[in-house]
C-alpha cells in the first residue's frame, strides 16, 4: 500500500472511531476523546496479532516463560504502540493534515505507574524487548488500583495524591473472567491420613477471587503480541461479604506499596505477593494440564522467572498445588519446581532484603508455612553434613523467627543473578557467597538493558533520523551497528547537526520548565540531570553539596569561574523516608535561593521537577548534557537512567558502581567523568573503621563552609532540615560517603566546565557515548535470559563482539 493510502485509510477509521465512540466530529472532540478514539483503532490493529500469537503458541506448543513481577511501569502506551507497529510516522502526517496537536492527544493517555523506580520500569523495558526478538515472554503482576502517587511540592516540601489512573478507563486492557482464580488466605490447616497420603485439610480462612486484566505487548516490525496479565481481587461470585469483608479483599490490588527500600513487614504487602504468585502459578498449571502436557513437562514448557523476591512465594505455591493437589511425592515435585523457577536479586542494600515474621506468615499462609518449613529441613540436612551446622543454620530459610526471602530463592531456583558485573561479583562475594560455595554454577550475571525504542525512537525522533541519515537503518533492529557512528567522530557538519538536536531538546524542556514552573532556563547552560529515586546512598546530596560550592564561590568573587548550568533534578522520596523527603525540601530552597538571586542567575539555576516519571523522563532524557550517577560505590546495583543518558548523547559524571562501569569502558574513559572512592576503598572503611567525617569537615575549609551554609542561615527556610542534613553527615558520621567524595567530585565538575566551553569535543565525546549505547539494548539483555537461562528461542542475531 502506498503511504499516502495509509494515512487515508488511518484518517477514515480514527474519524468513525470518534463517532462511534463519542457520536462527535473531529472540531468538537476534547483531547481525551481523540486519544480514545485513535488508541481504539490502535488497540484493533493489535487484537489481530494478537490472537494468532496466542493460536501460534498453542499450536506449535512453544515454551513460555512468565516475568513475575510486583510492579510494571509502563508509562503511556500510545506512541510506543504505533512506533512498534510501523504507524507513528503515518499517524503524524495524519494528524498534521488534520491540524490536530498530535503531543496534545498524546498526552492525555494516562501515565501508568504501577511501580516504584528501576525495578518496575525494567520489567516493561523487557516486555517491549520480549516480543520484539520473537520470544514468548508473559507479564505476570498486580493491577493496583491506585499507582504510585502524584507528586506536588508545596513550600519545597513533598506532598502526596493519590493516582486514580483508572477514572477514565484503561483502553489497552482486556478483563478475562474465565480466566480467574482463586487464592486462599489464613484459616487453620492440619494434615489428614486419607488413601492417596497425608492430605491438608483446611479450616475457615478467606477465599479471594483473582480477575485478570491483560494487555497487549506489542513487537516491534514484527507480528508478535504476548501478554501482560495483571490481577485484581475481588469478592468470589456467591459469597456474601459485608462492607467491611469486601473493602479487606479489594484492598489486596487497592494500592502499591510506594517503598522501594525499607520493608516494613506489612500484613497485606504479604498477601500482595502471595496474590500475583498464586493465581499465576495455578493459571500456568491449569493451562499446561489442558493442553494435555504431564506435570514432569513443566520445566520444558514454562520458565517462571521473578523478578527481585517478591514472587518467591512461587516456589512453596507450586510445591503446594503438585503435593496437595496432584499428589506428587517431594523429591520429583522438588525437581520440577527449581527446574522451572529462576531468580534476579536487585539490591545489595540489607534493609531491602525481605524478611518476614514467621508468626505473621503463619497465620497469612499455614499450608506454605508447613512446606517452608519442610523446605528448611530438607536443606539443612543435605548441607550440614558437608558443610556442617553453622553453616546450615547461616543459610537457612527459617531463622531467628524469620522466613529469609532471598535464601529460599536461592534455594528453590536453578538459576541467580545479578543485573552488572559488579553488583553480580558482590553477590557472589558477599550478599550470596555461601549460596555460591554451594552452587556455582546457579550464578551469572546479567547486565540490564534499555528499550531504545521506547527512549531514542520515540523519546528522541530527531536523534534517530539523523542517526539513519548517516548508517542507515539496520541498528535499530541491531542496536549494536550503531558503533558505526563513529565513523563521523570527525564529521564537522554531522557534529553540528548533532548539537542542533540537543538544543532543539533542551529548549523544549525549558518550555515545559517555563510553563509548568514559571521558571525560564537558560539553554546554552550545561543541563546537568539527575533523575531517580531519591534516596541517600545515590547521592542527590552531593550534587547539592557541589551547588552550594559553586553558589558561595560566586557570592565570594561574582568573576570566580563557574560554567553556566542548569541543575535538573527529578525525584519521589518514599512518603515514609522521613529523611529522604528532608533532602528534598533542602534542594528546594537553594533552588529558590539560587534561582532568585540575581548575582549569580547569570551562571546557575537549579530547578526540581514535580512528579517524576516515564513520560517526565521522556522529556528530560533527550535533553540532558551531564548524567549524574553518583552513588556510594558498590550500593547500586546497575542503574538503568544511566544507559538511557548515555543513548540520548549525555556525558556521565560518575562513580565506579553498578553499570556505570561498564558505560565507561564502553564509551571510553576520555567520554565520560569518572570520580571518587571505588567499592574497595569503601569495604576498607567498612572493615578498618577509619573513617571519619568530622576531620574531613575541619580539614577542608571550601566543604566547611558548605556545610555551615545549612545551619547558619545561609540557605534560608530550613531550620530543620538543614540540621538534619548536617547531623546525618556529620554527627552520625555519614553513611553513604558524601564528604569523602566531596573534593573529587567538585574537582571534577570544574573539568567537567571547562570541557564544555569546547562545543565540538564536547559533543564528539557525546557521539562516542551515543555510538557505544547499544549494547545497553533490553534486546540483548532477554536474549542472555532466554539463552542462557530460560532456555527459549528468539531471533536477535547475536552480533559477534
Ligand atoms: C523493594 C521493596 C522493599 C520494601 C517494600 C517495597 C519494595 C519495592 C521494591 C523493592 C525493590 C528494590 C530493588 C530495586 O528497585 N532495585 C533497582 O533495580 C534496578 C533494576 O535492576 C537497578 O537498576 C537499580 O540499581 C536497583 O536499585
Amino acid at each position: 500500500m502506498q503511504q499516502n493510502d495509509t494515512v487515508t485509510q488511518l484518517k477514515q477509521e480514527f474519524l468513525d472511531s470518534l463517532e462511534a465512540h463519542f457520536a462527535v466530529s473531529l472540531a468538537d472532540a476534547t483531547d481525551l476523546q481523540r486519544y480514545q478514539a485513535l488508541a481504539a483503532v490502535v488497540k484493533q490493529k493489535i487484537a489481530t496479532k494478537w490472537r494468532r500469537t496466542k493460536e501460534d503458541y498453542r499450536d506449535t506448543g512453544a515454551k513460555q516463560v512468565y516475568y513475575f513481577s510486583i510492579e510494571f511501569l509502563p508509562g503511556r502506551y500510545l506512541r510506543a504502540n504505533l512506533l512498534n507497529l510501523g504507524l507513528l510516522a503515518d499517524t503524524e502526517q495524519m494528524m498534521t493534515e488534520l491540524d490536530v496537536d498530535f503531543t496534545a492527544v498524546m498526552e492525555a493517555e494516562v501515565d501508568q505507574g504501577l511501580g516504584n523506580g528501576g525495578l518496575g520500569r525494567l520489567a516493561s523495558d523487557f516486555m517491549d524487548a520480549m516480543p520484539s526478538i520473537a520470544l514468548v515472554g508473559n507479564g505476570n503482576g498486580i493491577r493496583y488500583r491506585y499507582g504510585l502517587f502524584r507528586q506536588a511540592f508545596i513550600n519545597g516540601y513533598q506532598v502526596e495524591y493519590p493516582d486514580d489512573w483508572l477514572k477514565n478507563d484503561d483502553v489497552w486492557e482486556v478483563r478475562q473472567d474465565d480466566e480467574a482464580q482463586v487464592v486462599h488466605y489464613g484459616g487453620n490447616v492440619y494434615l489428614q491420613d486419607t488413601p492417596d497420603g497425608l492430605r491438608p485439610v483446611y479450616d475457615g480462612g478467606l477465599d479471594v477471587l483473582a480477575v485478570p486484566y491483560d494487555t497487549g505487548m506489542v513487537g516491534a516490525d514484527n507480528d508478535v503480541v504476548n501478554t501482560l496479565r495483571l490481577w485484581s481481587a475481588e469478592v468470589p461470585e456467591g459469597v456474601k461479604a459485608s462492607v467491611s469483608e469486601r473493602s479487606v479483599i479489594e484492598s489486596i490490588s487497592g494500592e502499591l506499596y510506594p517503598d522501594d527500600s525499607n520493608e516494613e513487614g506489612r500484613r497485606l504487602r504479604l498477601r500482595q505477593e502471595y496474590f500475583f504468585s498464586s493465581a499465576g502459578v495455578q493459571n500456568i498449571i491449569k493451562h499446561h494440564l489442558a493442553d494435555g502436557y504431564s506435570l514432569h513437562a513443566l520445566p520444558f514448557q514454562v520458565a517462571i522467572h521473578i523478578n527481585d523476591t517478591h514472587p518467591t512465594v512461587v516456589i512453596p505455591e507450586m510445591m503446594r498445588i503438585l503435593l496437595d493437589e496432584h499428589g506428587l511425592g517431594w523429591e520429583e515435585a522438588w525437581g520440577i519446581t527449581t527446574r522451572t523457577v529462576s531468580y534476579t536479586n536487585h539490591t545489595l542494600l540489607a534493609e531491602a532484603l525481605e524478611r518476614w515474621s514467621q508468626d505473621l506468615f503463619a497465620q497469612e499462609l499455614p499450608r506454605l508455612f508447613q512446606l517452608i518449613q519442610e523446605i528448611d529441613r530438607h536443606h539443612r540436612v543435605s548441607v550440614a553434613s558437608e558443610h556442617g551446622e553453622d553453616f546450615a543454620w547461616r543459610t537457612s530459610p527459617l531463622q531467628d523467627g524469620q522466613v529469609h526471602m532471598a535464601r529460599l530463592a536461592a534455594i528453590g531456583s536453578h538459576a541467580i543473578n545479578g543485573v552488572a558485573p559488579l553488583h553480580s561479583q558482590l553477590l557472589q562475594d558477599k550478599v550470596l557467597h555461601d549460596f555460591y560455595i554451594l552452587w556455582p554454577a546457579k550464578f551469572s550475571n546479567k547486565t540490564n538493558g534499555i528499550t531504545h525504542r521506547r527512549y531514542m525512537h520515540a523519546a528522541n525522533e530527531s536523534l534517530s533520523a539523523l542517526i539513519d541519515t548517516k548508517i542507515g537503518r539496520d541498528w535499530r533492529k541491531l542496536p549494536k551497528d550503531i558503533t558505526k557512528l563513529r565513523d563521523f567522530n570527525m564529521d564537522e557538519a554531522f557534529l553540528r547537526e548533532l548539537a542542533v538536536v540537543k538544543r532543539q531538546n533542551k529548549q523544549r524542556l525549558a518550555d515545559w520548565v517555563s510553563h509548568n514552573m514559571g521558571i525560564d532556563i537558560n539553554v546554552d547552560a550545561i543541563f546537568d540531570v539527575q533523575i531517580k529515586r531519591l534516596h541517600a546512598y545515590k547521592r542527590q546530596l552531593l550534587h547539592l553539596l557541589g551547588i552550594l560550592t559553586d553558589y558561595l564561590a560566586l557570592k565570594h568573587d561574582a568573576n570566580a569561574y563557574v560554567a553556566p548550568r542548569v541543575h535538573i533534578f527529578a525525584a519521589k522520596a518514599a512518603p515514609s523516608y522521613h529523611y529522604a523527603k528532608q533532602i528534598i525540601k533542602v534542594i528546594n530552597e537553594v533552588a529558590n535561593m539560587v534561582n532568585n538571586d540575581p548575582a549569580v542567575n547569570d551562571k546557575m539555576q537549579v530547578v526540581f521537577l514535580p512528579n517524576y516519571g516515564v513520560s517526565l523522563a521522556e522529556l528530560i532524557i533527550p535533553a540532558a548534557d551531564v548524567s549524574e550517577q553518583i552513588s556510594t560505590a558498590g550500593k547500586e546495583a546497575s542503574g538503568t537512567s544511566n544507559m538511557k543518558l548515555m543513548a540520548n548523547g549525555a556525558l556521565q559524571l560518575a562513580t565506579m558502581d553498578g553499570a556505570n562501569i561498564d558505560i565507561i569502558h564502553a564509551a571510553g574513559a576520555e567520554n565520560a567523568y569518572a570520580f571518587g572512592m571505588d567499592t574497595d576503598t569503601v569495604y576498607k572503611h567498612y572493615e578498618q573503621h577509619d573513617y571519619s567525617a568530622w576531620d574531613i569537615y575541619q580539614n577542608n575549609p571550601k566543604l566547611h563552609r558548605v556545610l555551615d551554609a545549612l545551619i547558619d542561615g545561609t540557605v534560608p527556610n530550613v531550620q530543620e532540615e538543614g540540621q538534619a542534613v548536617f547531623d546525618s553527615l556529620i554527627r552520625d558520621n555519614d553513611e553513604y560517603f558524601v564528604l569523602g567524595d566531596y573534593e573529587s567530585y567538585v574537582d571534577t565538575q570544574a573539568r567537567l566546565g571547562q570541557d564544555y566551553q569546547n562545543q565540538q569535543a564536547w559533543t564528539r565525546k557525546s557521539l562516542a557515548n551515543i555510538a557505544a549505547s547499544g549494547e545497553f539494548s533490553a534486546d540483548y539483555t532477554v536474549a542472555a535470559y532466554a539463552d542462557e537461562i530460560w532456555h527459549v528461542p528468539h531471533n536477535l542475531l547475536a552480533q559477534q563482539e
